[in-house]
């Protein structure tokens, strides 16, 4: 028994992996193993030879065990040491050469509409890309037979043959999100809602998915004039000018009443955009007043509060602001695109960021 233990803590003490010690095992404790045949062994015996050779061997073979369990420890120790050292990262060393990646331009420029937003007691909202059609339509005074539901080429999704559930769409402006929030904090409130939207439209200046904008402020006394200053606040600060024209032009959304179109004066000399100065006029965002029937839709009193509403594609105004000729292009993935028309990630978004 003496050699048996000496040999096998031996063995045991030299192995270099998990494998020679699982052969060690078999060969040791196995059915057929070196220990086990010497427990056969047992039944041949004295009762009185068996009584100091059971416990011994029984003892050996819990020692052998424990070696064998001690070393796996040890060696899974060692392979984690090693792998510690092999994979040893200072992370404190400056990075090499280009930076990897940059801040796409729709990001960057939603940090900048955001920015500008909060300045004036706008807080940003979120909410589901996929929604139920009362949120996304109904809610926002679009009945189903409204031609608003059709215009806006909704993406609906697949429901399975008796899911009687009212339809599912992915959806298509950031509205719903607003009601959303209105709903559950009540009035007053001034809400931003940024993110994707989706249509089914495809053409050179039109995306199926596309990044909006909207603005939502309900108190008591707001009229349009308070729209107008916040709309010229906004557009000076995001172009960095220090003087702009606005043009409100009539025009019609279910969710407002009164509805306006907003254009800002602009130059198109020598191709480059100037904002503020020229003859012409760009359009970049719609607007109004909100529709008592969406105030109630979302329970607040009409009689008591009111408010106006905005909307924008940021995919435009960044295409307008950084000089970036074609909307599809944003979508590529590109990674020179993306180098060019990227920020840096180290640069804080101001509000006049990139200008
Ligand atoms: C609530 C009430 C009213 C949001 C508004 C517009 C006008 C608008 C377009 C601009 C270009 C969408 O990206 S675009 O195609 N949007 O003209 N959006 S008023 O009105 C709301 C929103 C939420 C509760």
């Amino acid at each position: 028994m003496d050699g048996l233990r000496e040999k096998y803590l031996e063995l045991i003490a030299g192995a270099g992996d998990a494998s020679a010690l699982e052969t060690l095992r078999v060969q040791a404790l196995g059915k057929k193993g070196e220990i086990s045949l010497q427990m056969r062994e047992l039944g041949r015996m004295t009762p009185e030879e068996r009584q100091t050779a059971g416990p011994a061997l029984n003892a050996l073979k819990d020692e052998i065990n424990s070696a064998l369990v001690a070393k796996k420890s040890g060696l899974e120790d060692a392979a984690l040491d090693a792998r510690l050292l092999d994979e040893w990262l200072d992370v404190t060393l400056p990075s090499r050469g280009r930076p990897a990646g940059t801040i796409h331009p729709i990001s960057q420029v939603t940090e900048e509409v955001t920015a500008i937003f909060a300045d004036m007691g706008f807080a940003s909202a979120e909410g589901p890309q996929i929604e139920s059609d009362w949120y996304n339509f109904d809610a926002l005074n679009i009945p189903g037979h409204h031609p608003a539901r059709a215009e806006m080429d909704t993406f609906y999704m697949h429901r399975a043959e008796g899911d009687n559930r009212p339809p599912a769409v992915l959806r298509t402006h950031t509205s719903p999100v607003q009601i959303r929030t209105l709903e559950a904090q009540g009035a007053p409130i001034r809400v931003i809602a940024p993110g994707r939207v989706y249509r089914a439209d495809y053409d050179q200046t039109h995306t199926p998915m596309f990044h909006q904008i909207e603005g939502l402020a309900i108190d008591k006394d707001i009229s349009m004039a308070n729209l107008k200053w916040v709309l010229e606040e906004f557009v000076k600060s995001f172009f960095g000018v220090d003087d702009v024209d606005l043009r409100f032009r009539a025009s019609h959304f279910p969710f407002t009443e009164p509805s306006a179109e907003v254009d800002i004066r602009c130059s198109w000399e020598g191709g480059t955009l100037k904002v503020g100065e020229g003859d012409d006029w760009l359009e970049i965002l719609g607007s109004g007043m909100v529709h008592p029937k969406v105030l109630q839709a979302a329970s607040v009193d009409p009689v008591q509060w009111q408010g106006f509403a905005f909307g924008m594609g940021i995919d435009r105004i960044a295409m307008l602001k950084y000089g970036i000729p074609d909307l599809r292009a944003f979508f590529d993935s590109d990674l020179r695109w993306l180098r060019h028309y990227g920020f840096s990630a180290l640069d804080v978004p101001t509000m006049r960021g990139g200008v």
